[in-house]
C-alpha cells in the first residue's frame, strides 16, 4: 500500500474527548471515527487491525470444533417473548418497529435466534455436541458508553453457542471454549486470566470473564500472581480429549481468581500476602454454562439414547473483537504511539522514503516495496512528500512492527536502515539483507 494513494487521517493534535490512552491513539492513528454516541467506523487502518484480530479468533474457534454461521442484527422481539427476555433485557435492547408495526429489536445477543435455529432442524442426540458460531455486530443501549470502542453501544462480538445432551458433555464444551479462549488471547500478545465472574442477563450457574490486567481497566479484579506465568495449551491440544481439557481447565482455576461481584474476601486472605494480586483489567471473553435455561422455554429437545426426549443443555461463549482492538493497545504503547504484536500489525512491514523524488531513494523503496509484496508480506510504503521527521513521527504512531529507512546517505552505498518498533534498535544493513530478513 502506497501511504499517497491510502486513506490514513492522522491527528497531530491530542483529541480532547479522549480519556485513556488506547481511545486517544486510535482516534490519532486515524483508526477510529465516531458517528454517533458509541457507535464508529472502523477506518482503514483500524479495519485491517480488526481483520487480523477477527481471523486469530475464527481460527481458534475452528480448531475447537466450533461451526462458523451468520445469523443478522436485526431480530423478531417473538423469539425474546418465548424466552422471556424482551421485557427482562430492559432499557439495553433497541427496540425498532418495521413498517407493518411488528416489533424488532437490533441483538444485543442471540441466544435465541440460534436455539430457535437448532430447533429447526436438530432432533437426535446423534448430531451432537454441535457448536455454532458467528462474528457480528450486536448493540447495547449502555448508560455510560465510553474510551471509544473499548465501551460502544455497537460492537462487534463473537459469539459461540453450544449445544450438548447432558450437563457433562456440556462441561466439555465449556472446557473447549475455555482452552481456544487462552490461545486465542495468547496469540493476541496478551496475557488473559479466566475468573469466576457473574452471570448476569445471560443468566447460568457456570461462568468465566477474561481478564487482561490493565490500570485504565473499568473491572476491579482479585487473583494469585501466579497466572501471569502460567503455561498456555499448545497447538496440538486434542479438543476431543475430555480428560485432557479438563485438566487444562483445573490447572486453570485452581488458584483464586475473581472478579469484584464473586469476590470472596477471606478466601483472597487465604492467599499468601505476597501472592495477592488486586488489579484492574478489562474484561475481553466471557464465556457461561447455563444448561436449559432457553432450550426449556423455547422447546429445543432431541431424542436421546434411551428413546426419550431431552431438552439441550447449553452455553455460549462471547468475545469481544471491537474491544480488543483497544486492550491490546493499552498493553503495548510507549510515548510514540501503538506499539502491535506482530499477530494483529496493520501492516508488517513499513518502508520510508525519507527523500521521496530523489532517484535513488526512490528507486530503492520501489525495489524493496516489490520484493516484499511479492513475498506475500504486508507493506506500507510511505512515498509521501512530508518531512522525514513527520515520517518517522507516522511510523511510530501507528506502531508497525519494522521500519525500512531509505535516505540519501545509506543508499548511495547500497545501504538501508531496520528499525525495530518495540525496542528502537536500529541497523545499517545492505538492501539485500533487509529484504531477506522477510523472504527468508
Ligand atoms: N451471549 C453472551 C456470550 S456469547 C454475552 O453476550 N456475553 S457478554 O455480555 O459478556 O459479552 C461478551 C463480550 O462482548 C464481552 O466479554 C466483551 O468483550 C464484549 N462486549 C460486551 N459489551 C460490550 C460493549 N458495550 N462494547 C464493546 N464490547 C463489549
Amino acid at each position: 500500500m502506497r501511504l499517497s494513494r491510502y486513506f490514513m487521517p492522522i491527528l497531530k493534535e491530542n483529541p480532547k474527548e479522549a480519556e485513556i490512552v488506547s481511545h486517544r491513539l486510535m482516534l490519532r492513528a486515524g483508526m477510529i471515527r465516531q458517528q454517533s454516541q458509541g457507535i464508529y467506523s472502523w477506518l482503514p487502518l483500524g479495519k485491517r487491525v480488526l481483520d487480523k484480530v477477527n481471523a486469530i479468533i475464527r481460527d481458534e474457534q475452528n480448531r475447537a470444533g466450533a461451526i462458523e454461521l451468520s445469523m443478522p442484527t436485526l431480530q423478531s422481539a417473538e423469539l425474546w417473548q418465548e424466552s422471556g427476555r424482551y421485557d427482562a433485557y430492559g432499557k439495553e435492547m433497541l427496540r425498532i418497529k418495521d413498517r407493518q408495526d411488528r416489533p424488532m429489536l437490533y441483538g444485543p445477543t442471540n441466544e435465541e435466534m440460534v436455539t430457535d435455529i437448532f430447533r429447526s432442524s436438530v432432533k437426535s442426540y446423534k448430531d451432537l455436541p454441535l457448536n455454532l458460531y458467528h462474528i457480528q455486530l450486536k448493540f447495547r443501549d449502555e448508560i455510560r458508553p465510553r474510551f471509544g470502542t473499548m465501551r460502544s453501544r455497537e460492537f462487534m462480538m463473537k459469539d459461540a453457542y453450544s449445544f450438548d445432551l447432558t450437563r457433562e458433555a456440556a462441561e466439555h464444551s465449556y472446557n473447549k471454549m475455555f482452552a481456544a479462549y487462552l490461545r486465542t488471547f495468547d496469540r493476541l500478545g496478551l496475557r488473559a486470566i479466566p475468573m469466576r465472574a457473574d452471570t448476569g442477563p445471560i443468566g447460568g450457574k457456570l461462568s468465566h470473564e477474561f481478564i487482561i490486567l490493565a490500570d485504565t481497566g473499568e473491572s476491579e479484579v482479585f487473583c494469585h500472581k501466579d497466572f501471569v506465568d502460567f503455561d498456555i495449551p499448545g497447538e496440538h491440544t486434542d479438543f476431543d480429549s475430555v480428560e485432557g481439557l479438563q485438566a487444562i481447565f483445573d490447572k486453570w482455576t485452581s488458584l483464586y481468581a475473581a472478579t469484584s461481584e464473586m469476590h470472596d474476601e477471606a478466601a483472597f486472605n487465604a492467599v499468601p500476602e505476597g501472592d495477592r494480586l488486586s488489579a484492574r483489567g478489562i474484561e475481553v471473553g466471557h464465556i457461561f454454562y447455563f444448561g436449559t435455561k432457553y432450550s426449556d422455554p423455547m422447546g429445543a429437545k432431541v431424542q436421546g439414547p434411551d428413546g426419550k426426549e431431552h431438552f439441550v443443555h447449553m452455553g455460549s461463549y462471547g468475545i469481544g473483537p471491537t474491544r480488543l482492538v483497544p486492550a491490546i493497545i493499552e498493553a503495548s504503547h510507549d510515548d510514540n504511539g501503538i506499539i502491535w504484536p506482530a499477530s494483529v500489525a496493520p501492516f508488517d512491514v513499513v518502508v520510508i522514503n525519507m527523500k521521496a523524488g530523489d532517484q535513488a531513494c526512490d528507486d530503492t523503496c520501489e525495489l524493496i516495496y516489490a520484493a516484499l509484496s511479492k513475498a506475500g508480506k504486508d507493506v506500507l510504503y510511505d512515498d509521501t512528500d512530508d518531512r522525514a521527521g513527520t515520517k518517522f513521527a507516522t511510523a511510530d504512531l501507528i506502531g508497525v512492527p519494522v521500519q525500512i529507512i531509505a535516505g540519501p546517505r545509506a543508499v548511495a552505498n547500497g545501504e538501508v536502515e531496520v528499525k525495530d518498533r518495540k525496542t528502537g534498535a536500529r541497523e545499517t544493513m545492505t538492501i539485500e539483507a533487509a529484504i531477506n530478513r522477510f523472504v527468508a
